[in-house]
């Protein structure tokens, strides 16, 4: 405990000397206390949609603002990744009515409902572009398939900005946009999507999901859930290279980011950044000073040529309890 207490205010490096950025989750400015306390460098996803589900209407632009600006200048400069509203799938709205649907995780969710529901994605966008005069915010959008709605929402965000300068309201005029990739329509064609994005980040959990077609919820088919399925990392390889061919940044926020058996993976693969819950940084950091990136882009190679999750679970448990 004393002992990663004392990483804190080191930096997440190889012994090769690579640097791993270090990053958080959060659902709530409540949680930015935590990322302090445990050195988090900057926050790679804020779920907004807790501001949406906590409330019994929409909430209005200057509430959205006030929440965003309060986090963004608790972090002082470093990069705060929103996301934008994530409902539909297992997450209901009480004042919005939802269509009963056969299968919520393949429906109208997320931003499939903002761009349907313009004026939803225009208010979140306007109180995302002011919060950005007040440090550095990137905007991510949750669940593409398609270049199509990554074009569409681009140019709603336009509109958002021209509307602004208009009132004369300032804002950052290079705010980043990217995206998740948690679909394998993105990371099979990861190098088309790079070209029009600032960045991307990994939900290894829809990745998971949507790769392997098994629901996540559904207790019956629980153990058929496995990111180290070798089509989930080489799903992420995908989206890895596809994002370093076209000179942009990757994470991953979703869980797999914060698992210790995954992070020689993900350090092999060279993942620019692990976002995950605070209270799992100080290890996972202390973890990556352990590693050596070159041996671990050997050992990637060799796991991707595998068969199965439980090979490849069986000689990554071998290969860290040898460090
Ligand atoms: C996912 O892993 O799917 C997230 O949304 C974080």
């Amino acid at each position: 405990k004393e002992e990663l207490k004392m990483l804190i205010d080191k930096e997440a490096v190889s012994i090769d000397g690579v640097k791993a950025n270090m990053w958080g989750n959060i659902g709530s400015p409540n949680d930015v206390a935590g990322l302090h306390r445990n050195g988090a460098e900057g926050i790679g996803l804020y779920r907004t949609e807790f501001l949406f589900m906590n409330n019994d209407r929409f909430p209005t632009e200057d509430e959205q603002f006030e929440a965003y600006k309060t986090v963004v200048e608790s972090l002082e400069g470093k990069p705060v990744t929103i996301r934008t509203m994530d409902i539909g799938g297992d997450k209901a709205l009480s004042y919005m009515d939802l269509p009963k649907e056969e299968n919520p995780f393949l429906g109208w969710r997320a931003l499939r409902v903002c761009l349907d529901r313009k004026d939803i994605l225009k208010t979140q966008f306007r109180a995302l572009l002011r919060a950005s005069a007040f440090g550095y915010v990137k905007i991510m959008l949750p669940m593409i398939i398609s270049l199509v709605e990554v074009r569409q929402a681009k140019v709603i965000l336009e509109e958002c900005k021209t509307e602004l300068r208009e009132e004369g309201i300032k804002f950052d005029e290079d705010i980043q946009f990217g995206i998740m990739v948690e679909t394998p329509a993105v990371a099979m064609r990861a190098k088309h999507f790079a070209r029009e994005v600032d960045f991307f980040s990994i939900g290894t959990n829809d990745l998971t999901q949507y790769t392997l077609a098994v629901d996540r919820g559904n207790e019956n088919i629980a153990h058929l859930y496995d990111p180290f399925n070798p089509a989930v990392l080489q799903a992420i390889k995908m989206a890895i290279d596809g994002a370093h061919e076209e000179g942009i940044t990757i994470s991953m926020c979703g869980e797999f980011a914060g698992d210790e058996k995954a992070t020689p993976v993900l350090l092999g693969m060279g993942l620019d950044a692990f976002s995950m819950s605070a209270i799992s940084i100080p290890r996972v950091k202390k973890n990556i000073m352990k590693l050596n990136k070159k041996e671990c882009e050997s050992l990637v190679e060799k796991l991707l040529d595998m068969g199965t999750a439980e090979e490849i679970k069986m000689v990554l448990e071998e290969f860290i309890s040898n460090k």
